[in-house]
């Protein structure tokens, strides 16, 4: 594609001043955003290959503001310049909101962003006036299948299972610019729109958000020479992530796994586990410093500098655990409107969950939260389950999973509402 003279984007009043792309995290200005030829002979593209259509920065619009390709076919996608990724056009008009979810192989990363965005479709509207949609059923179409299984199953008795997180596939996108080939993680893109009740119902346009997610193969992000690589920056969002999740599963943890045994059944815990359950070949503390390390590498940070932004330490498995800590406040951290009926998070909640949690893992893992409050000024701890349950195995078959019916998720929406309100940008209402 020749980079001929810069056009006006369409509706250029609605548009963010500088576009950040979800897949490969360059910052251009919307002007130069490309478009995805329609027409069938404009198949083939120099930077993703023959199956992909051409990408081009227009020369011509329609009246309603859509480009025209070569062939003068009406165009209505958009794409990277950089990357030629396609773009959902929310992330030109709502500022983004990365997340990185971090936590070593079987730490429960992909259970959590299942059970996450299963809660948040359901609770932002009705108690946030939010409302949370794909922003492309297609590209977030793994995580939409992850819910689907788990969470709208028929059948209450199947066994559902997700499959563990590769490190290639169709979660990645494969690009080849200046003779490199280039593989970038797939983000799952939700838009967040105040609706009406909303306090800034009437200021849509600064209070939406485009929320980026990525959920990454905990091998990406263990000590290993090459898991992050200019070829495979898989691990990058960490530079540009408004908050981290770091999830640290106590069932991996010798010490706490004896402790858990005490009061929970839950067949990760066996000496020698049957079935399929996997545990990471590293500590988790070992990946917790590679992150820290990673994410001061990708935002220049020196080694004194500490992290502005709010980190979370997600703790997983709370069913198997949530006995060892009765002191945590089993209550909704939030609030009631009286006019509105909007919640209103209660921080002296989320701070006495936090503090309690801390506390437990200081006595038994004390490593693992000097080394996040060395990096981060801003932490919160946060039991989570994704399931509520312990995974079961079928005795016919020794293939473990959950059985559809029984998954009750607890506290999953919670690390992102509190993110969230932390950003200060009015969309979850904190006090
Ligand atoms: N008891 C209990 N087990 C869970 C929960 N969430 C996940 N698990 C178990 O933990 C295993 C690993 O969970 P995943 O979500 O696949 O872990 P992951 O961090 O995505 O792992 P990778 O994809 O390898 O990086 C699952 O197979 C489940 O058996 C939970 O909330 N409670
Ligand atoms: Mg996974
Ligand atoms: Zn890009």
């Amino acid at each position: 594609m020749a980079k001929t003279e810069k056009t006006p984007a369409p509706s250029s009043r609605l548009l963010l001043k500088k576009v950040t792309c979800p897949h490969c995290w360059s910052e251009f200005e919307p002007s130069d955003i490309c478009w995805i030829a329609k027409s069938e002979e404009l198949i083939g593209d120099f930077l993703l290959g023959e199956t992909e259509y051409e990408r081009f920065l227009p020369a011509r619009f329609n009246p309603d503001g859509n480009a025209v390709d070569r062939k003068g076919v009406t165009c209505h996608e958009l794409a990277c310049p950089n990357c030629h990724l396609k773009l959902p056009p929310c992330v030109l008009e709502t500022r983004p909101f990365f997340i990185s979810i971090v936590g070593a192989p079987a730490s429960g990363k992909s259970y959590f962003l299942a059970a996450m965005t299963y809660q948040m479709e359901r609770l932002y509207g009705e108690k946030f006036h939010l409302s949370f949609t794909d922003a492309d059923p297609q590209m977030n179409r793994r995580l939409s299948d992850y819910v689907t299984l788990q969470f709208r199953n028929g059948d209450p008795n199947a066994l559902v299972k997700i499959d563990k997180t590769e490190e290639q596939g169709d979660l990645y996108n494969t690009i080849r610019k200046d003779g490199q080939q280039i593989t970038y993680p797939q983000p799952f893109i939700f838009s967040l729109m105040p609706l009406s009740g909303h306090q800034y119902e009437n200021q849509r346009q600064t209070v939406a958000t485009s929320l980026c997610l990525y959920d990454n193969a905990g091998e990406s992000y263990l000590p290993a020479e090459g898991a992050d690589r200019s070829s495979l920056p898989v691990t990058r969002h960490l530079g540009r992530s408004n908050t981290i999740f770091f999830l640290y599963d106590p069932l991996q943890d010798n010490r706490l796994r004896e402790l858990c045994r005490g009061v929970s059944e839950d067949p990760q815990l066996q000496e020698r586990m049957t079935a399929d359950f996997r545990r990471s070949p590293f500590r988790q503390e070992q990946v917790l410093n590679e992150m820290v390390k990673r994410t001061r590498q990708f935002r220049n940070m020196t080694t004194t500098a500490k992290y502005p932004l709010p980190v979370v330490v997600i703790v997983t498995k709370f069913d198997a655990w949530f006995k060892l800590v009765p002191e945590i406040p089993r209550v909704h951290p939030w609030t009631k409107d009286p006019a509105t009926g909007e919640r209103i998070l209660e921080e002296k909640i989320f701070k006495e969950i936090s503090r309690v949690t801390r506390e437990f893992l200081l006595k038994r893992t004390a490593e693992i939260v000097h080394s996040v409050e060395s990096f981060a000024s801003d932490v919160t701890y946060i039991p989570v389950s994704a399931t509520g349950t312990s995974p079961v195995v079928d005795p016919q078959t020794q293939e473990s999973g959950f059985r559809a019916g029984s998954i009750r998720p607890a506290w999953v929406e919670l690390p992102i509402l509190y993110a969230l309100a932390k950003s200060n940008r009015g969309i979850v209402p904190i006090q």
